[in-house]
């Protein structure tokens, strides 16, 4: 019978990834503190209260506070385990800003005691779990710390990579398979009795490189993907072909199976992690720096292509539906859609833009400085335009009729009304 872990979990980070994995720990009765810098997230987090979107996320939270099974602190607690969750940004050059996986570390280095886990969940280049144990071995030469392949250590540190899809976080979290990479053996199935507590899915037990590595291929994969569906968007417009006929009809091959175009590829995660890739090997990673190339143009391509249908007109109206960074979340984070609208604005000053989005009440910081662009209703903003351009498929959006759009130019980047 595999090992069940017992004790108490701290998870750094209560974000995303975090709070969703101190909930579903929570909830198989294991005490659970979630830390956070942000003194408003923990008071949130205390209160069992949620600071984002995230269906059935709240529930659980306020379940688990209500139980006392999930506290919030703005320190890391003693604890047999720390699980860590915090955002790994880049740098301009495009390298990993790990500043906040090291301040992490550093943080739980003077709590950590013989016996105790340590794990990275947050999406890293190649040998950072490594760099995790060095880090806090450095400020506690008295514990013996794996990262030298001492396989007998005191602290067990492994990488186990986040995988769970915004928008279906809750389901994700508790089916899909888990990747748990050991600096050692013992290491690695000490951490596997921690997911093994709430994964219904394999528990896939590997060395902290390849389980890095396997993260960050899995999101360079789909940003390959999806810079084809792109690309072949573009050259079909260019051929007047409708690309989502041609996709349909493709993908009924057995072996064929390709995504779906958009205004660019946004969100904290498959923007970012193939960078990590292209700076670990720059020389070899020639297909996916172009994947990314080709995925950050897009927003351009298709912000050239309202201000084109703009010109035709004296003086246009356009509504610009959706600013999330995909459909059915109040995610605005590397969003193409704020992108494609300040491209928008910044080439039609003059011009009146009307922007919609159900998930989002207040135009975020990027767009405020704009006197030309309006928060307002979807259905106002179909009414007034001359021009609408559809950049997030949330689910009202699909519900327009056909008819409210008829007379106007319509240019659907994601498919919907089709
Ligand atoms: N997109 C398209 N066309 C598509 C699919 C997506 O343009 O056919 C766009 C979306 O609109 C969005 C972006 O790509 O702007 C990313 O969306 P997504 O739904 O593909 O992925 P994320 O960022 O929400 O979550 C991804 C997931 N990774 C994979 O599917 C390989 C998720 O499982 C990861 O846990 C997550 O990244 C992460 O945190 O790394």
């Amino acid at each position: 019978m595999s090992e069940l872990f017992k004790g108490r979990i701290a998870v750094l980070g209560m974000g995303y990834v975090g709070l969703p994995t101190a909930v579903a720990i929570a909830t198989r009765g294991i005490d659970v503190v979630g830390v956070d810098i942000n003194p408003a997230t923990v008071a949130a987090v205390s209160r069992g209260e949620v600071p984002f979107i995230e269906p059935d996320l709240a529930v659980a939270v306020s379940g688990a506070v209500a139980m006392g099974r999930l506290t919030a602190a703005s320190e890391p607690p003693d604890a047999d385990a720390f699980i860590i969750a915090v955002p790994t940004p880049f740098h301009e050059d495009r390298t990993a800003d790990l500043s906040c996986v090291r301040a992490a570390a550093e943080q739980i280095a003077p709590r950590l005691r013989p016996g105790n886990i340590v794990v990275l969940e947050s999406t890293s280049p190649p040998g950072t779990t490594e760099r995790v144990s060095g880090w806090i071995g450095a400020l506690r030469p008295d514990i013996r710390m794996p990262h030298d392949g001492d396989s007998s250590s005191d602290i067990f540190v492994a990488h186990c990579p986040e995988r769970v899809l915004p928008g279906r976080t809750m389901i994700e979290i508790v089916t899909n398979d888990r990747v748990v990479g050991g600096l050692t053996q013992q290491c690695a199935e000490k951490a596997a009795s921690i997911y093994r507590l709430f994964a219904q899915g394999e528990i896939l037990l590997t060395d902290a490189a390849s389980a890095e590595m396997a993260k960050l291929v899995e999101n360079a994969y789909r940003d390959v993907n999806i810079a084809f569906a792109n690309e072949l968007s573009m050259i079909t417009e260019a051929l007047h072909i409708d690309v989502w006929e041609v996709i349909r009809l493709a993908n009924r091959h057995p072996r064929v199976n390709i995504l779906s175009p958009g205004p660019g590829v946004g969100g904290h995660c498959i923007p970012v992690d193939p960078w990590f890739i292209v700076s670990a090997a720059p020389e070899l990673a020639r297909l996916i720096r172009t994947a990314r190339e080709v995925n950050d143009r897009r927003p351009h391509y298709v912000a050239e292509q309202v201000v084109a249908k703009a010109k035709r007109f004296r003086s246009p109206t356009i509504a610009c539906l959706g600013l999330t960074f995909k459909a059915n979340v109040d995610d605005v984070r590397e969003s193409p859609a704020i992108e494609v609208v300040s491209l928008i604005a910044d080439a039609l000053a003059d011009t009146e833009i009307l922007i919609s989005d159900p998930f989002v009440d207040a135009l975020p910081t990027q767009l405020s400085g704009y006197s030309n662009l309006h928060l307002e209703n979807a259905y106002q903003a179909v009414e007034r335009a001359d021009i609408v351009v559809l950049l997030v498929e949330h689910e009202p959006f699909r519900a327009i009729w056909h008819n409210r759009l008829g007379g106007k130019v319509v240019y659907d980047t994601r498919g919907a009304w089709r």
